[in-house]
């Protein structure tokens, strides 16, 4: 068995509720809190750190629902995932499939499976290691405490590095190949998501100070029509005159607008 220095790796898998581990594996894997388990993982990030002497780099992605195709999950994750190889180059030397060990895996999460598999090339089963996840869900957060009150979990760790090492010794040291235009070509798809979004952004933001301005400007031209009304009655009759004023206002504009 080969012993390398160097540990690329991709974690991957689905959720289902509650049941899902991979961020928090990840920070396990490498002994700190550095992906966040608090909320669902929407980006595919890298982390790097030295573990048992060797420098390990850890891919966190987003999970995809374990009893839903992978048409269900939206575009943006499926390139999110498919980005995961590209963020440890020159490519993984291992995948790990993370699987709560309290899943009983009916043939509906194996289909999804192999569909979401289908975002890599055919290599990541060459790649790809089962790891089954049991532990006592943290309430303090706090990884390093959490290894201190449960030793086990170096050795297990130590046991998965090598259980890699001797996936890669099995590849003849080959990682995962990767392909650089495909790479380029996700970083673009990416960049135009975010910019489609802040555009998205930005039009919602400008009807909406447009609508402000209207109903303001209709407020004051309404304005005087419960004058003499100084009740609560008075006021509240007032408010919905001045409601059904500004709604009609907006309709004849609407139409005009059609015509
Ligand atoms: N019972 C139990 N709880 C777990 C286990 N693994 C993680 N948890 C808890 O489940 C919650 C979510 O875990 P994460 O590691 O963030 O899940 P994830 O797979 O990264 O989820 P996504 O990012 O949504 O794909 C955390 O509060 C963990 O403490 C496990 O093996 N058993
Ligand atoms: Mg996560």
């Amino acid at each position: 068995v080969g012993s390398c220095l160097d540990l690329r790796i991709v974690l991957i898998g689905g959720r289902r509720g509650s049941k899902r581990s991979k961020s928090s594996t990840g920070n396990l894997i490498l002994g700190q809190n550095v992906f966040d388990t608090s909320s669902r993982t929407a980006q595919s990030t890298a982390r790097q750190r030295e573990v048992h002497g060797r420098l390990v780099t850890v891919v966190d992605t987003p999970g995809w629902l374990w009893e839903y195709s992978r048409e269900e999950t939206s575009e943006l994750d499926q390139i999110e995932i498919q980005n995961s190889v590209h963020l440890c180059p020159p490519g993984p030397h291992a995948f790990l499939l993370v699987i709560p060990v309290e899943f009983n895996f009916p043939r509906i999460f194996k289909l999804s499976l192999k569909e979401h598999l289908e975002l890599f090339n055919a290599d990541v089963l060459k790649h790809t290691i089962v790891l089954f996840t049991a532990f006592t869900p943290i309430r303090e957060e706090n990884i390093q405490h959490y290894i201190k009150k449960y030793p086990t979990v170096q050795t297990q760790v130590l046991e998965l590095f090598r259980k890699i090492e001797e996936l890669v010794t099995n590849n003849l040291n080959n990682p995962y190949s990767v392909d650089e235009t495909q790479g380029i070509i996700l970083t673009q798809k990416l960049q135009s998501f975010v910019e489609n979004a802040s555009r998205r952004r930005n039009k919602v933001l400008k009807k909406r100070q447009k609508l402000r301005a209207q109903i303001e400007g209709m407020l004051q031209t309404s304005s005087g029509c419960n004058g003499s009304q100084n009740s609560w009655f008075g006021s509240c009759h007032g408010f919905r005159v001045t409601v059904r004023i500004i709604f009609r206002n907006l309709k004849k504009k609407k139409n005009q607008q059609k015509l």
